[in-house]
């Protein structure tokens, strides 16, 4: 088992010339490694110094540029078609793709950089159009923090709520949409709250105003102050018409924040943050006030997962291999886990499935209409990149078992690598049965198989929330990626008496805001091969036939309706509760020998796990993110010289007003067929969160699931070969307690 890279150590940079540990990358889809990273920073600056008038760069991004599909499965020797054989391999050469700012001008510049000779060379700079803002990096969200606090009138208006500047501390958000910004600016918004103490939980005292900062002028530029309600509105307002007792306090048209002028003119009483301790961590909890009748469970005895033969599973660097899985496993700053080039051994016959799965955007649109709250809706992979927000894993308590990790590396503003030395955990996981008869006649004899499921996972901390990604490959062939979110609430500051109807009021003073979580996976499939079609099913009961007639005398009969999704613009599809809609994902190539139907994959859960999107279809987020008013999306993949159709809200996100032509809802139009094509399909999944009580001062988890289920694709059953259960360290829970003994025989 060989480690990709070893890292230094945890988010450490590398800067300057070769580590000594980090041997280069030796599959085209390997991620850069932080010596590359650095290179490639080299290069960029080399170029712009002899070629441009650019003087101090503050890199953003730096990634691989993947290379064109076939030159890849033509290295792996995957067929692009069943039964064809594979190309031959070209020279794949490598490249990357750097996003960076001029912090002299404030220019971005996007350029493609390639490995010639040992050497990175420059093949295109561009720069940006203006108003497009590349991904907002960690140290920006630092230096927003850092900017409020040393702002004079921020720290005024702390004061009077009496919070200290070494209190303050800030979210700096994307400012999401605000049209009285100069687009060109690049800008956050500073969501404030009070820290008490080193540990303590900030997000138990938010602030009652929200400061815009320019990160590149490095200042405040504009302080927002929320609109809240007073109670008892005048007969007539536009909430007493829905039965509530409320009025907004100022204008609901945009922009209707108040300045500070305005605020004082309002006679709007500031809110200062509640005082309240509402702790996480252990030692605190003990001692807040009035803890003294808490106490730690002491009934969970240990629980452990143990291997005495170790792992089922085998890596090369970042390829993995496990049980008659194959996959390549990398960590992407944006995407966080891109799994690639996923195969099935099906009895010695390589089957390709998918050649890429990843998290390919999010959006989590906050339901207050009171500006400026209708900014909160973060792209958290578009703004932030979900890969750069993960957090470090640590054996025993977020990986239990033997595990597997993977490094990842981003680059840092002065172009140098930092690296998450545990990013991706990879492990194994009982799983409940797999399958089980009892023969019921012939005295009960049963037959048990449990499941095992390999895991690749990933944790990302996107400032108060904390968003688990699992990747699940179990032995029958399925496929699951899971989404488990946790941490805590964005809460926002409320009145003692204010009525709160877009949102729970937790605790005293503290307004829990009504949000969705919106995910798209980017599913890259090449089932059998690249030439896919995805067929949409709906159950339906036999047309025609009523109860009594001739066809259907007991009115029992239903049947399958399929039709391919043919042309780009049916790409945009909805689930149907009344036909229990179903997509397979097939290459029409393929015929099951016994049932007749091509093979494939089918999407199944996508009507448990998909929500529909509660801001209005002309609002702000539907028209920043059109990807989240459908739940699946069929579009044809397009190879540019800069990689396939990646960002269904764009590449740009940040500060987009509208989703930009290069993205999903655009290629989701016109005629261009999609039967059997290399398509991408985009499965938008998520949760509609209205806050409870229980989900503070952290949220337990909640999880949305999505499947993929071989059908007609296997011969039959593919775990029949899977032994069957047989753990001789199972026992009895209690002495006396005659279990029965496992019946593998
Ligand atoms: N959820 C918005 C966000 C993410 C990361 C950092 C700051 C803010
Ligand atoms: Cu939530």
């Amino acid at each position: 088992m060989s480690d990709p890279y070893t890292a230094p150590s945890t988010a450490t940079a590398v800067h300057g010339a070769t580590h000594a540990k980090l041997p280069a990358a030796k599959h085209p889809l390997d991620p850069l490694t932080p010596d590359e990273i650095v290179a490639v920073s080299l290069g960029v600056r080399r170029y712009t110094a002899a070629n441009t008038e650019i003087k101090a760069i503050r890199f953003i991004t730096t990634y691989l540029l993947p290379p064109p599909k076939r030159a890849v499965l033509a290295f792996l020797s995957i067929p692009l078609n069943p039964g064809e054989k594979p190309e031959p391999p070209t020279e794949v050469v490598r490249k990357a793709e750097v996003d960076f700012f001029d912090v002299v001008t404030g220019d971005a510049y996007n350029t493609v950089i390639s490995l010639k000779d040992g050497q990175w060379e420059v093949d295109t700079l561009e720069k940006l159009p203006e108003g497009v803002q590349p991904q907002i990096s960690v140290e920006e969200l630092l230096l927003c923090e850092k900017i409020i606090r040393e702002d004079k009138r921020v720290q005024q208006l702390a004061a009077e709520v009496g919070i200290q500047p070494e209190q303050l501390h800030a979210d700096g958000w994307a400012i999401g949409y605000d049209a009285r910004f100069d687009k060109k600016k690049r800008i956050q918004q500073a969501l404030l709250f009070a820290r008490f103490g080193r540990h303590e939980n900030l997000y138990a005292h938010p602030l009652d105003f929200v400061p815009v900062v320019d990160s590149i002028a490095q200042k405040v530029i504009h302080i927002d102050f929320p609109a809240n309600y007073k109670s008892k509105a005048a007969p007539g307002t536009l909430f007493t018409k829905h039965g509530l007792d409320v009025e907004l306090s100022t204008s609901t048209a945009a922009p209707p924040s108040l300045t500070e002028d305005a605020l004082a003119a309002s006679g709007r009483t500031r809110i200062p943050p509640p005082r309240e301790a509402w702790d996480f961590l252990p030692d605190l909890i003990l001692q807040k006030p009035g803890a003294e009748n808490f106490k730690f469970r002491d009934d969970v005895k240990p629980l452990h997962v143990v291997q005495p033969e170790g792992v089922s599973f085998k890596m090369d660097g970042h390829v993995l291999e496990w049980q008659k899985w194959k996959m390549h496993i990398a960590f992407h700053h944006r995407e966080g886990i891109a799994l690639s080039t996923i195969t099935y051994n099906d009895d010695g016959n390589v089957r390709p499935i998918f050649y890429r799965l990843s998290l390919s955007e999010m959006v989590v649109p906050y339901g207050a209409p009171e500006h400026p709250h209708p900014r909160k809706h973060a792209f958290d992979t578009g703004e932030y990149g979900m890969g750069t927000m993960a957090n470090e894993l640590a054996l025993g308590c977020d990986c239990l078992g033997q595990i597997h990790y993977l490094p990842g590396a981003y680059v840092a503003h002065d172009g140098s690598a930092i690296v998450i030395k545990n990013v991706i955990c990879i492990h194994e996981e009982d799983a409940g049965l797999l399958w089980k008869h009892t023969d019921f006649r012939t005295g009960g004899r049963s037959h048990a198989v449990r499941s095992r499921r390999l895991v690749v996972s990933m944790i990302c901390t996107l400032a108060n929330y904390e968003y688990i990604w699992n990747y699940y490959f179990y032995q029958d062939g399925n496929i699951e990626i899971e989404t488990r979110l946790t941490g805590i609430l964005q809460v926002y500051a409320k009145q003692d008496n204010e009525p709160t109807p877009f949102g729970t009021t937790l605790a005293p003073g503290i307004n829990a805001h009504y949000h969705q979580h919106i995910f798209s996976f980017r599913v890259d499939p090449m089932v059998d091969g690249l030439h896919n079609t995805v067929v949409e099913t709906d159950v339906v009961p036999l047309p025609d036939a009523p109860t009594g007639s001739a066809a259907n005398y007991a009115g029992n009969a239903f049947l399958t309706q399929s039709r391919p999704i043919a042309r780009a613009c049916e790409g945009p599809r909805d689930v149907s509760h009344a036909t229990d809609r179903r997509w397979s994902i097939v290459n029409p190539k393929t015929t099951h020998v016994y049932s007749g139907k091509p093979g494939g994959y089918t999407i199944t859960g996508l009507r448990g796990a998909a929500v529909p999107l509660f801001t209005r279809p002309d609002g702000l987020v539907a028209r920043r993110a059109p990807f989240a008013t459908r739940p699946l999306w069929v579009v044809r993949d397009v190879e540019t010289d800069k990689g396939g159709r990646m960002w269904p809200a764009g590449k740009y996100v940040p500060q987009t007003r509208e989703t930009p032509a290069d993205s999903l809802a655009a290629w989701a139009q016109g005629d261009e067929s999609l039967e059997e094509q290399d398509i991408l399909v985009f499965l938008t999944t998520g949760i509609t969160h209205i806050p409870r009580p229980e989900d503070w001062p952290v949220m337990p988890v909640e999880h949305v699931r999505l499947l993929f289920r071989p059908t007609n694709f296997f011969k039959s059953n593919p775990s029949m070969d899977v032994p069957g259960a047989n753990d001789p360290r199972s026992v009895p829970a209690f002495s006396g307690n005659d279990a029965g003994a496992c019946c593998a025989h």
